[in-house]
């Protein structure tokens, strides 16, 4: 990794500042909260200790579909990768994990990723494994499936890479293995479907069997893409299924944006948190597709109903295991840095709203078929400008209050650009 760090009297320095106008807005913010019986450090709390991983993926620059155009100073490799993570959550301290992607993020000592982690204080969330690309070295072509194949080599070999996804994930301090497959067909006929699916249980039960004790696994359905006619785990009612056939530690993932647009995404939360079987999130946005762009930047209100639709989970502790947040965002016209952080601010923006719905109100509305009331409720939370609650729980914790404004001050970017020499302009593939 490179040298450069942002100080911790660096922020300190900033927030100083920045402290008096924040003092004097959170002091109103509070005062507006009191006024409907909401105690603004209640609030407070409850942002500080909101935490979301880094998808490992998210910073570097992303590719399109078409092409990938190479960032400066780009992370050459996990380590440098981690060395980014640690600075978006030095700033925002909403981003204490960070969700590894293999073999994207394998190195030799993988005792040493876990080192430098412990070092810059970061853990590791779910390990993501990856049969959606061939490899140089690998026997068998993901071309036409990989844990759902029809060619039982094929199957193996996707089966072996997702233990040892386990086993590298277990030396990190992972608790769970995230498992997305590309598989499905590009013409009607190709491919049997019940056939198809049945190959793919049996693999995961494979997998299945050498999960720890500890572990949850994560199924992560996608409507479509790379395969435009079928699409093996498509939705979350497959998803739910295969989930229930594996067992308890199996889970659902919601990755937003691998839904068609309009879906009613906060009710397939919903759905999952009643059955039992939500798992985690790839927090990201999207207009047509798997966009991966910055959570909350399209359909922030969507966000919002998600997080309303936790927070009442919460409330009626109805979640017997807290879901695993994640970004899964990259793209190519932005700093990664600053749109994880952005991101990440997203989420705990649409958290403290959705924490300050009136549910008493809420649920009065909805006894008395007051579709208004109701929704004028979940308005006015939406309305809300928590942003000093944000920044006066980033500023006691040691983070940034402007974080954005921290990091073009500092000139990371700049910074690591010369200690990171230019990495290739190749394509990054589909992902
Ligand atoms: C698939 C996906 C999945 C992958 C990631 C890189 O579209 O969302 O989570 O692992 O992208
Ligand atoms: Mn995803
Ligand atoms: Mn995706």
């Amino acid at each position: 990794t490179g040298t450069y760090r942002i100080s911790q009297s660096d922020i300190a320095e900033q927030n100083a500042k920045a402290l008096p106008a924040l003092q004097e807005d959170y002091d109103a913010l509070a005062r507006r909260l009191a006024r409907g019986g909401t105690d603004i450090e209640t609030i407070a709390k409850a942002v500080a200790g909101f935490g979301v991983a880094i998808p490992s993926w998210g910073v570097g620059t992303g590719g399109t579909r078409f092409a990938r155009f190479a960032g400066v100073g780009e992370p050459r490799n996990v380590l440098d990768k981690l060395e980014d993570c640690a600075t978006i959550q030095k700033l925002t301290r909403a981003t204490p994990t960070v969700s590894l992607h293999f073999p994207w993020d394998k190195n030799k000592d993988v005792r040493a990723v876990r080192q430098l982690g412990d070092e810059l204080g970061l853990g590791f969330d779910a390990v993501n494994s990856n049969t959606f690309q061939d490899q140089a070295d690998q026997q068998h072509s993901y071309k036409f499936g990989s844990l759902s194949h029809t060619d039982a080599a094929t199957r193996a070999q996707a089966v072996a890479h997702n233990i040892e996804c386990i086993e590298i994930g277990k030396v990190l301090g992972s608790k769970a293995l995230t498992v997305w497959i590309s598989d499905g067909s590009n013409f009607a006929g190709q491919q049997h479907f019940a056939r198809a699916l049945e190959r793919y249980l049996e693999s995961m039960r494979a997998i299945y069997a050498k999960l720890p004790d500890d572990w949850q696994v994560f199924i992560e359905h996608k409507l479509f893409e790379p395969a435009f006619y079928s699409t093996v785990i498509a939705d979350w009612g497959t998803n739910y299924w295969a989930a229930t056939q594996l067992g308890p530690k199996a889970r659902c993932l919601v990755d937003l944006g691998h839904h068609a647009p309009n879906t009613n995404i906060e009710m397939i939360v919903a759905r999952l948190i009643q059955f039992g079987k939500l798992g985690g999130f790839h927090f990201n946005d999207s207009k047509y597709g798997d966009d991966d762009l910055d959570a909350g930047s399209i359909n922030p209100f969507q966000l919002f109903l998600v997080f309303n639709e936790l927070v009442d989970a919460a409330d009626r502790k109805a979640l017997d295991v807290a879901p695993a947040y994640m970004l899964d965002q990259s793209h190519n016209v932005t700093d990664p840095v600053e749109s994880l952080m952005s991101s990440a601010m997203e989420l705990q923006r649409r958290y403290a709203q959705a924490c300050l719905i009136d549910r008493a109100r809420l649920e009065q509305a909805q006894a008395e078929n007051d579709a208004l009331m109701a929704l004028d409720t979940l308005k006015s939370a939406f309305n809300t400008d928590v942003s000093p609650i944000l920044g006066m729980a980033r500023h006691r914790t040691g983070g940034a209050i402007d974080p954005l404004g921290l990091y073009r001050w500092s000139g990371y970017r700049r910074h690591k650009s010369n200690e990171r020499p230019a990495q290739s302009k190749q394509s990054a593939g589909i992902v």
